[in-house]
């Protein structure tokens, strides 16, 4: 009996063993099984955002070729006019799944954190020229100190003469690593990280994701970076203000080149007698011509205008066809910021804020140089003469993009040059790196597209 007994209590004992063993393993199959399920969750998420991504960036690809489509259209249309806002489309452009936007810049200035930057296509001709602005208009940038601008005259110049405060190839063959200084012109803003003396804070200023516009962690002081003087104000670096690309065109849309105004030679006289018979009628083309004196030199297209005494109307139908004597990097009265214009002899921070302002009051209606001489008196207006244009042959495109229920950020810039008549991409630059730049409304419109989809 007792034998029997402690049989019965084993065998009890071992059933027990065999259960909790049992559990164990279904825990432990469990276990896996919630593992490879969450694992699995994470690799269908991290895919779906791939997909996003790879959408977005087929649209930003589509999007370059909308912009270039818009551009050679406008060119051949109104050559070196700016598109105006409204003859396209800048924000919420519908690509498949995805949906891009055109990050642009406006004369509106930020005085609080912005909902959203403003869009459209960015006008090169807005900035001053790397490669051709001197050294005394450089001083006047927002942020730069002298020794930086003298650094950036010494990289480009092809001579090995150190500009006062400035650094040719002896300091930079005392850097760790060290390199030479390039002694030819810049290829790209960027390259400006290279020149001796360089600092983020000067290049990006509080525009940490360079849209143009002041978001929240760029007005909040250092409580997220970049470091920020929490102003309200969207304090610019030199990236804002500066380009390398402009350049216009020698020739017209008929091939034939155009009428450089500062050559006061017969033959040249006789072009434009030829060029406003083509444009007036007999009586009003001798009446203009007669107006340009042929001995005086004339210095620039604004003064050629004002000597001429067209109508702004009348010039509209010509400023494409005559030039002055540099193509170059020429600033675009019609689209260069207050802080740009300010660096502009004859015209500097007194008359920058005037031109502004007439522009916003005269917003839709700037297609020629011809208004700067009713803001500027004369002598300025010859004075600022030889660096303006009304025209514009460079524009950036900055494309934004998400792909399906807003994921998958992507940013690209490009680059077209018009001067040849056709829009050409001439730089590419990935900027997705720079995080979130459409700012907080489309950011919650996508957060509400989200949730509705839940
Ligand atoms: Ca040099
Ligand atoms: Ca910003
Ligand atoms: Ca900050
Ligand atoms: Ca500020």
């Amino acid at each position: 009996m007792k034998l029997c007994a402690f049989k019965s209590q084993s065998c009890i004992s071992r059933r027990a063993s065999v259960l909790i063993i049992v559990l164990w393993i279904a825990f432990g199959l469990v276990s896996v099984a919630l593992y490879f399920a969450h694992s699995m969750g994470f690799e269908l998420r991290s895919a779906d955002n791939r997909v996003a991504g790879l959408e977005a960036d087929q649209a930003i690809d589509g999007a370059a070729r909308y912009v270039g489509y818009i551009l050679t259209l406008q060119q051949q249309q109104q050559p070196g006019v700016i598109p105006q806002a409204g003859t396209y489309q800048a924000e919420s452009l519908v690509i498949g799944d995805a949906t891009c936007w055109f990050i642009g810049r406006t004369d509106q200035v930020t005085r609080a954190v912005a909902g959203s930057p403003s869009f459209g296509l960015v006008d090169e001709a807005s900035k001053l020229n790397l490669n051709t602005v001197d050294y005394t208009n450089l001083q006047f940038l927002p942020l730069i100190t002298p020794e930086f601008a003298a650094a950036i005259v010494d990289w480009r110049d092809t001579n090995s003469d150190v500009t006062i405060g400035g650094a040719e190839n002896e300091t930079y063959m005392r850097l760790k690593p060290p390199y030479a200084c390039k002694n030819a012109s810049f290829e790209s803003v960027d390259e400006l990280r290279l020149v001796f003396g360089a600092d983020l804070e000067a290049l990006y200023g509080e525009d940490a994701n360079l849209n143009g516009v002041l978001d929240v962690n760029e007005n909040d002081g250092d409580v997220s970076l970049p470091w920020d003087n929490h102003d309200g104000h969207l304090d610019a670096g030199l990236f804002e203000y500066l380009t390398v690309y402009t350049r216009e065109p020698v020739n017209r849309t008929n091939g034939l080149p155009r009428i450089n105004v500062t050559d006061t030679s017969a033959t040249n006289r006789q072009q434009l007698a030829l060029l406003f018979a083509d444009k007036f009628t007999a009586s009003r083309a001798q009446e203009i011509l007669n107006a340009i004196p042929a001995a005086q030199p004339i210095r620039s297209v604004l003064e050629f205008y004002v000597e001429s005494g067209m109508k702004p109307e009348e010039f509209t139908m010509l400023e494409s066809e005559v030039r002055g004597a540099t193509l170059e990097g020429l600033v675009n009265v019609n689209s260069a910021a207050a802080a740009v214009l300010a660096c502009i002899p004859g015209i500097g921070t007194t008359n920058a804020p005037s031109l502004v302002a007439y522009r916003q009051s005269n917003a839709g209606n700037l297609t020629s140089l011809g208004w700067v001489s009713q803001v500027l008196d004369r002598n300025a207006a010859i004075q600022a003469g030889p660096y303006l244009t009304g025209l514009s042959y460079q524009f950036s495109a900055d494309i934004a993009a998400v792909g399906h229920y807003g994921r998958g950020y992507r940013r690209v810039r490009f680059v077209f040059d018009l001067s040849d008549g056709v829009a050409k991409i001439i730089s590419r630059k990935d900027l997705s790196d720079l995080g979130w730049a459409l700012g907080r409304d489309v950011h919650q419109q996508l957060l509400a597209l989200q949730d509705k989809r839940r």
